[in-house]
């Protein structure tokens, strides 16, 4: 696949809403191999590491959220860098014409949500963080967080999708019914939020200073399966301290290595 390239209708509309959702972002083939590998995963219980990957659920009601997914199996490698994405995330948050051009990828998780299942609404301009901060100066995009949400299963009503609450990167107000993240509020009803639906393959790009979170999954049967990977500028850190194993690392193409390792260390 030739590697895609944001065109000036994306930047204008990443600028508008803060998100853009990459239709056919992966491919059948792909697809299969990841959902093979989701098939596969061991029955771990929260906190338990699988190799260098461990079972951590971001709370109590997103699901089955295998964090550093990328130490999982091949396919979960050729998302590093993968075609349907890579400019657009360097030309986002990559700090393009800089000293410190470049990308890290400090979060990669497998998610699987079931019936009930859901990721309350965070985030927004109101007060962000500067790791999530939507920016555009001078000509150039330099947020400091981007995240590719891959849909391995079709994700539409009922089925959990992500909502957005568009143009909420720049919002200078807190949502006075956002509700509290740490008592689990649902987003499924929030004002001005919107779900994303998508086949799967399609992929959505998000800067992480936009409101967003999951719905909840109704369907009784089945499950959601969703990859999250988390891409930021080349000096950033991990956000929980999990580490990319040196086997990963020696046996990745130098530019995935560069992406997992921007900065190598030094040492005498
Ligand atoms: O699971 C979802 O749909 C949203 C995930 C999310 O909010 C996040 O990764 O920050």
């Amino acid at each position: 696949m030739e590697a895609r390239v944001p065109s000036a209708l994306d930047d204008f509309l990443f600028d508008l809403n803060g998100y853009l959702v990459l239709k056919n972002a992966a491919g059948p083939d792909l697809l299969a191999r990841l959902n093979a590998a989701f098939d596969d995963f061991p029955p771990l219980e929260y906190g338990e590491w699988w190799g260098n990957a461990m079972r951590r659920d971001y709370n109590g009601a997103t699901g089955f959220e295998l964090h550093n997914c990328v130490e999982a199996g091949a396919a979960f490698e050729e998302l590093i860098d993968h075609p349907g994405w890579i400019n657009y995330v360097r030309h986002y948050c990559g700090e393009e014409n800089s000293y410190v051009a470049g990308l890290f990828i400090d979060e990669c998780i497998a998610s699987i949500r079931r019936s009930g299942g859901h990721h309350p609404v965070h985030s927004g301009g109101y007060q962000g963080a500067l790791r999530g901060k939507y920016l555009y100066e001078h000509g150039l995009f330099r947020c400091g967080q981007c995240n590719i949400i891959l849909a391995l299963t079709d994700v539409g009503p009922g089925d959990g999708p992500t909502m957005v609450i568009p143009g909420s990167h720049k919002s200078n107000f807190p949502h006075p019914n956002a509700g509290n993240y740490a008592n689990l509020d649902r987003m499924d009803n929030l004002e001005g939020a919107i779900p994303v639906h998508m086949k799967a393959g399609d992929a959505l790009l998000f800067v992480d200073g936009l409101m967003h979170g999951g719905s909840s999954r109704t369907n009784d049967t089945g499950e959601r399966r969703v990859t999250i990977f988390r891409y930021g500028v080349s000096w950033g850190s991990t956000r929980y301290g999990f580490e990319y194993s040196q086997a990963l690392l020696d046996r990745l193409t130098p530019e995935r290595r560069k992406l997992l390792q921007p900065i190598p260390p030094i040492r005498p």
